[in-house]
């Protein structure tokens, strides 16, 4: 089985339908067919931002219920559903709070949904249909990180084929918990807290000090190789080593796909083990695909981009 890994959408239905069209998908009444032989793998964030976040939903959710596609879960569909779930004990509270800034994030997919409507709930269901990773045994899948301690972890309380269930995401929501840190991990990839009296300016202008991380950095022994920031940020990171409990590690099993960070110019491998597939099509970017036909070192060649 070829695999042809898709980044995240972001309601870009244009983008996704030019990019199935270029990867000779064709439409069908059912929905879109691959060419013989291949699956689409989607690596989530299908919502939020974009102007067809329902289209692309349900071409999405066509093409995996007629066994041409599988799909992990992304952060967003995760933040989605804890925003429509009740915290146990807690009537109109939720496990993700309605403040100004989860809404002003999650504005546009409540608008095109409407908010509380039978869609909108219909929807929440289908998102916790999608496993927050999928091992397909030649390659892997996940939103931002695949750590093994937190795979082993959901999944044995998400059993694979079996939707999230109500206990695991209260706990996912509990601040702390094994749950959540493993959620956020998977979903948000590996932060670290810089040494104190550094810090760097994000892209929206809010000075920070914790920096998200190139986990699969082969030699990961300063801050500085292993922070993502944008280019003008570099020399504010320390040349420090990282504390000994830094978790990121190079791949050296079956390649990884992964989503989530953002990346900009032309698309290139993280590592001949990782590639990412998010050219930040939200954006102005291209929606990105990697086309895999087996091979155990991935090659930068095999990327197609549309949009
Ligand atoms: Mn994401």
């Amino acid at each position: 089985m070829g695999y042809d890994v898709i980044g995240d959408i972001h309601g870009q239905a244009d983008k996704l339908e030019a990019l199935l069209q270029k990867l000779g998908y064709v439409r069908k009444s059912g929905g879109w067919v691959p060419p013989y032989g291949r699956q689409a793998i989607f690596l989530g964030d299908l919502i939020d931002r974009g102007p067809e976040q329902i289209k692309v939903v349900n071409i999405v959710r066509s093409m995996i219920d007629t066994g041409h596609a599988s799909s992990v879960m992304g952060n967003h569909e995760f933040n989605a559903i804890g925003y429509m779930t009740e915290r146990p004990g807690a009537p109109g509270e939720f496990l993700r709070k309605h403040s100004e800034k989860n809404k002003s994030h999650h504005v546009e997919f409540l608008d095109q949904v409407v908010e509380g409507s039978t869609l909108h709930r219909e929807l929440i269901e289908w998102f916790k249909s999608l496993p927050p990773m999928l091992d397909l045994g030649e390659i892997r899948v996940v939103h931002a990180w695949w750590h093994e301690p937190y795979v082993e972890l959901v999944s044995g309380q998400v059993p694979s084929g079996r939707p999230m269930g109500e206990d695991f995401l209260h706990a996912a929501y509990m601040k702390g918990s094994a749950e959540w840190q493993a959620m956020e991990g998977l979903t948000k990839g590996l932060e670290v807290r810089l040494p104190s009296g550094h810090s760097f300016v994000d892209h929206s202008g809010i000075e920070r000090h914790d920096v998200r991380t190139k986990w699969w950095h082969d030699e990961p022994r300063s801050y500085r190789d292993v922070a993502i920031v944008g280019p003008a940020q570099h020399h504010r990171l320390p040349d420090h080593p990282l504390p000994a409990d830094y978790a990121g590690a190079p791949v050296d099993g079956p390649p990884v796909f992964i989503g989530h960070y953002w990346m900009s110019g032309k698309p290139e491998l993280q590592s001949p083990k990782v590639a990412c597939v998010d050219y930040s099509a939200a954006k102005d970017g291209p929606l990105v695909a990697y086309r895999w036909d087996g091979e155990q070192e991935l090659d930068a060649s095999r990327f197609v981009e549309a949009g």
